[in-house]
Parts: C-alpha cells; sequence; structure tokens
C-alpha cells in the first residue's frame, strides 16, 4: 500500500515535470549562440537546465578547480540571488553544475571529424577534436581519459542535461574557459549586479571546445595614459570573457614609466610623473604589479610586461640621465611623436640599467614572457641596433623568461625561443619571415585589423587613422593561419590586440575602442577557421550588446551589428575635451609617425 502511494506520487511528479517542461519556454539563448564560436555544438532542446533556487556547485576537490568554481558561483550570486554554495565533492551531481577535472567526465570513443587542418599541427591545444554526440553519456572511464587528453590544456566539454550541467576538463584553465561559455549561455539578465527576476535557463546539448592559438591576447598601453589598477583588473575581466589568455602592459615610454624598480628609484618618482597632454601620470608599485598579476593568474591570463628598448625611453632618460646619448637630461616628452629618443648603446652603464630592471620585472612576474619592445628605434644605426637586441635577448635569456619584441627585432640574432610580435600592414615581409625560419614564433597584430586605437569610422571621437579605419568586420576579417607569406601556421604563437592610448585617457574610452572589437579578436584567435563567419559573427555579437549595457560597460554600438533593442539604453562614451596640449588624432604628422618600417 505505502508502496503504491510512492509510486502514484513519482508519477503526478513526473507527469507534473513533462506539463512544466512542455509549457516552459525554451532557453533565450541558443546552445551555439556563444563568442568565440565552439569547435563543437550539438544542441539537444529536450534537455533544457533551469538553475533551481537551491541549485550547488559541486567540484573535484582540488584547490585550483575549486576557484574555478568559486567564481562561477560569485558570477551566479549577484543576478539569481541564490545562495550557490560550493561543494567539494563531485558525488551525487544532480540538480546543480559540476565541475570535472580530468578523466571523469564523459565522452564518446573516437574523433567523428578530421583535425581542422586550417590550425597549427601540433601540440597540446591542437590534438585532434574530441567527439560530442548527443549519445555520449556514460562512456568507460578509458574514453573518458582519452577526451579529457584531447582537450589538451585549455579546452572544456560542457553537457547541458535537464537534470543538471557537467563540465569537464583537463585543467582549471578549461574549466574558467567551460564557465565564460556556460555564462553567455544564461539569460543577459545574468549580468546585473542586483537581483533579478528571471528564470535561469540553459540550452540542452553538449559543448566540446578548445583554441586555435595558444596566445590570444591584447595589449593596454599605461604608458601614453596611466591607468589605475582597478582599470587595468577591469581589462582583464574583459579578456577572461572571451577566452583571451594573455594580457600585455606596455609599460614603459616616452611619455612615462609605470613599475617601479628598487635599483632606479628615480624611474617611478621622475619617470612616472607624466602622461601625454600634461597630466599627473603614474607609476604602479610592485605590490601594484604583482596585484594585477594575481588577479590575472586567478582568470588564467597571463601578464606579458613590456620595457620598450632602446627607444621610446624618453623618461627613463629623464630620471636618468647619464644613459643619454651626450650625457644630456631630455626635457619630459608629453606628445605623442615617436622615435626620437634612445638609451646610449654605447655606454657600458645602459646594460647594466636595462639588467636590473629585467631582473626586477621578471622576479615579479611568475609568466613565461618578457617583452623588450625595440620598435621605431630611428636614431640608432642598423647594426649598432642589432649587436643592442643580441645582448638583451641575452640578459632576458639570464632572467629564465622567454623574450618577445616587436617584429623589427627580427634582424638581430636568433635567441632560443624568441617571438616577434607583428604589427605591419603588408603581409608580404621577407624579413620576418626568414626569422620564423630561423626558430622564431611570431604573435601576429596586424595594425590594419588588430589595432584597436585605430578608429572605427571617420566619425569615431577618438583614436588614430594611421593604419587606416577598422570596424567590426575589418577587425575580423583576416585570417592568422595564413596572414603573413612565407609564414606557416605552425609558426604562429597567436594574435593579440593591442591598445595605444595617445588619445585613450579613461576607463569608458577603453572600453569603447575594445569593445566590440575585442570579441571579434578572440574569435580568430579561439575558433577553428571552418566556424568563421562574418554574418553569423555579427548577430552572436550583437546579443553582447545588452550584457555590456546590464554590466555597465561601454562600448561602441558598431552600425554594421544587430543590436537588440534595449530599454534603458545603453552607457554611451563620455566626451572628453583633449587637453589643448594633445595634437588631434587626425594630425597628419602624428599618424604619418607610426607607418610601420
Ligand atoms: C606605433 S606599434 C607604435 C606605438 C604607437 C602606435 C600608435 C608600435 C610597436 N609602435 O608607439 O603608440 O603606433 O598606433
Amino acid at each position: 500500500m505505502a508502496g503504491r502511494q510512492l509510486a502514484a506520487g513519482e508519477l503526478a511528479r513526473a507527469a507534473a515535470r513533462a506539463a512544466g517542461d512542455r509549457l516552459a519556454p525554451p532557453a533565450p539563448v541558443r546552445l551555439g549562440d556563444v563568442v568565440p564560436a565552439p569547435e563543437r555544438v550539438e544542441p539537444h532542446p529536450a534537455a533544457d537546465f533551469t538553475l533551481p533556487a537551491d541549485a550547488v556547485v559541486r567540484v573535484d576537490p582540488d584547490p585550483a578547480a575549486r576557484d574555478v568554481a568559486e567564481q562561477l558561483a560569485a558570477l551566479l550570486r549577484p543576478a539569481t540571488g541564490y545562495p550557490v554554495p560550493v561543494a567539494d565533492t563531485v558525488a551525487d551531481p544532480a540538480g546543480g553544475l559540476t565541475l570535472t577535472l580530468s578523466g571523469a567526465g564523459y565522452y564518446a570513443t573516437a574523433p567523428t571529424d578530421a583535425p581542422d587542418t586550417a590550425g597549427p599541427a601540433t601540440g597540446p591545444d591542437t590534438a585532434g577534436p574530441a567527439t560530442a554526440g548527443p549519445t555520449a553519456a556514460g562512456p568507460t572511464a578509458e574514453a573518458g581519459a582519452a577526451g579529457a587528453a584531447a582537450l589538451g590544456a585549455e579546452g572544456y566539454r560542457l553537457d547541458v542535461r535537464s537534470d543538471g550541467v557537467r563540465l569537464t576538463a583537463a585543467t582549471p584553465a578549461g574549466l574558467f574557459h567551460g564557465v565564460q561559455t556556460l555564462r553567455q549561455l544564461l539569460p543577459a539578465t545574468i549580468e546585473s549586479p542586483t537581483p533579478v527576476t528571471e528564470r535561469w535557463t540553459l540550452p540542452g546539448g553538449t559543448i566540446v571546445d578548445r583554441p586555435r592559438f595558444p596566445y590570444r591576447g591584447a595589449m593596454l598601453d599605461v604608458a601614453r595614459h596611466f591607468f589605475a589598477v582597478a582599470d587595468v583588473l577591469r581589462v582583464v575581466d574583459h579578456l577572461a570573457r572571451y577566452k583571451l589568455n594573455h594580457l600585455h602592459l606596455h609599460l614603459t615610454d616616452d611619455q612615462g614609466w609605470r613599475i617601479a624598480v628598487d635599483a632606479r628609484p628615480r624611474l617611478a618618482t621622475v619617470g612616472g610623473a607624466t602622461e601625454v597632454g600634461g597630466g599627473p601620470g603614474g607609476c604602479y608599485t610592485a605590490a601594484d604589479y604583482r596585484r594585477i598579476v594575481r588577479y590575472a593568474v586567478r582568470r588564467h591570463v597571463t601578464v606579458v610586461p613590456e620595457i620598450d628598448l632602446p627607444g621610446h625611453t624618453n623618461a627613463a632618460l629623464t630620471a636618468y640621465p647619464e644613459l643619454a646619448p651626450e650625457g644630456v637630461a631630455p626635457p619630459p616628452y608629453t606628445g605623442t611623436a615617436v622615435g626620437f629618443s634612445y638609451l646610449d648603446p654605447a655606454d657600458e652603464r645602459t646594460y647594466a640599467f636595462v639588467a636590473d630592471v629585467l631582473r626586477e620585472v621578471a622576479a615579479h612576474t611568475p609568466g613565461p614572457y618578457l617583452h623588450i619592445g625595440g620598435d621605431e628605434t630611428f636614431k640608432v644605426p642598423p647594426d649598432v641596433y642589432a649587436r643592442f637586441v643580441e645582448r638583451v635577448q641575452g640578459i632576458v635569456a639570464d632572467t629564465g623568461k622567454t623574450v618577445v619584441g616587436w617584429h623589427q627585432i627580427a634582424p638581430a640574432g636568433h635567441a632560443e625561443g624568441r617571438i616577434l610580435q607583428w604589427w605591419g600592414t603588408q603581409g608580404n615581409d621577407p624579413v620576418a619571415a626568414e626569422a620564423a625560419r630561423r626558430g622564431a614564433r611570431l604573435i601576429l597584430s596586424p595594425a590594419n585589423h588588430a589595432y584597436l586605437d585605430m578608429r572605427y569610422a571617420p566619425d569615431t571621437p577618438i583614436g588614430h587613422d594611421w593604419a587606416g579605419l577598422i570596424d567590426v568586420a575589418r577587425a575580423y576579417d583576416w585570417d592568422p593561419g595564413t596572414h603573413l607569406d612565407g609564414v606557416p601556421a605552425e609558426a604562429v604563437l597567436g594574435v593579440e590586440a593591442p591598445l595605444w592610448t595617445e588619445f585613450v585617457t579613461s576607463l569608458a574610452e577603453v572600453e569603447f575602442m575594445l569593445l566590440p572589437r575585442l570579441p571579434a579578436v578572440a574569435e580568430l584567435a579561439w575558433s577553428p577557421r571552418r566556424t568563421h563567419d562574418w554574418s553569423a559573427f555579427r548577430d552572436r555579437l550583437a546579443g553582447h550588446g545588452p550584457r555590456w549595457s546590464i554590466a555597465g560597460i561601454t562600448f561602441h554600438r558598431a552600425p554594421e551589428i544587430p543590436w537588440p533593442a534595449e530599454p534603458h539604453g545603453a552607457p554611451r562614451l563620455p566626451t572628453q575635451a583633449r587637453p589643448d596640449s594633445t595634437p588631434g588624432p587626425t594630425t597628419a604628422q602624428t599618424d604619418t609617425n607610426h607607418a610601420p618600417a
């Protein structure tokens, strides 16, 4: 009798659930509506999942995975108003969100698709694709381990089923990227900082995803204008959202020196006290810098510090005039011209200075790279310049880091593992191609596609135009795998979008220039080439406008994107008066200064 009652109760509940499912509207976001486009998407419309008010995030008892779970819970709490506790166990995974490291997930046994031939052919991030069939649940443990290996260092698998969500990856970085996908699959109001009444439904199905290129980045120039630590942290958030994993900080230039060096204290006090337009500038203490690094590490973003040498050093020379040619202190510089300053390559004190600076910066930097600049040193003869770069490459090697430089360092001798950041505008660059043949790897930042300081259109209120106007289509319209003649995809480490800040003075302006172009760059760097499709990208991108608005993030409402109407309007770029001493962005002289060599 009791048994029959139980069964009847179960039946009634099942019937109510089925009726509820039939009545429930489908998830507002489609499974494929993710930027950057995932490698594989298998929708399973009957398997939508609605987050219950008592949802729990469960995670493998691994500290780094646990930290990703905490970040997932933290992003769910404000808008849902749910408590979302995190539990250190993946037992009893029904009804919540489960994050699992490595072999414990579920995978099908055999790949069903050829590897993406447009991408690099080898390496942990580029093994053959895993399979995500709707019938993939419940394979053997061996199949699980094989699947996790195929996800590589940053891939993930996301299974949304009506009884719960499972996220699996071989690494915490993979879990973190999976969380970014999950975030985009929730209704846009998940970005609200305060509770919203909403059905928190995720679209059913499976996504299996991993990056095309291991280096995916953006650069922030904190030298031309100084940006507070909080602003930099917010830029890290924007990168992480789109699965970008490197933040290059351009820490030094003519107009300001932005990282304190104990051995050379005047760099901070004198070199840091200026910026374009004559503002007060600023300088990160070692603690500030380490705070940025730690924040980035938690978001699986590697900070790449740049000390620009031997040119772009006027601020350093105001602090240590003995390093200037003829030993004469130059006046502080707050304009926007380039190419006039340099450390004296003939003076041994220059190399002691460089070693002091790079040793300290390396010590504060957990990532593998040190960027030595090397651009626009117009006043140093080419052979002297090449010997300087070779010595500095050696100093970087002594710190244990891998050297990165702008592609102008290509003519200098090869150094083990060195990386050139290419910022040209013509894909035909035999010197860079030759450096790649000698073993250099390339980060591609073609100025006419990836320079986010270029204006979108003639009426964009701020920015350069020396590399042309870059609307969203232009930012999206190139292929890193084939962009440079004679440079095979295997030599391409990845893609980076630099934001120079001669004309960018505030966080709102940074965001206005980054968004919506940064997601375009992210898609080029992450997604398999076969997913590349402007009209599909444009439609997926459009859904991010309301997300940014709800989160209070400024962006450019680019006219070529079909943004949905927003009831409360989007945050607008505050109109900034440009300081009188700063040449306007249309100044022909300023903009031809930067034509790449
Ligand atoms: C060129 S790209 C520069 C920077 C400028 C930028 C402006 C590069 C390595 N050097 O010094 O800020 O153009 O777009």
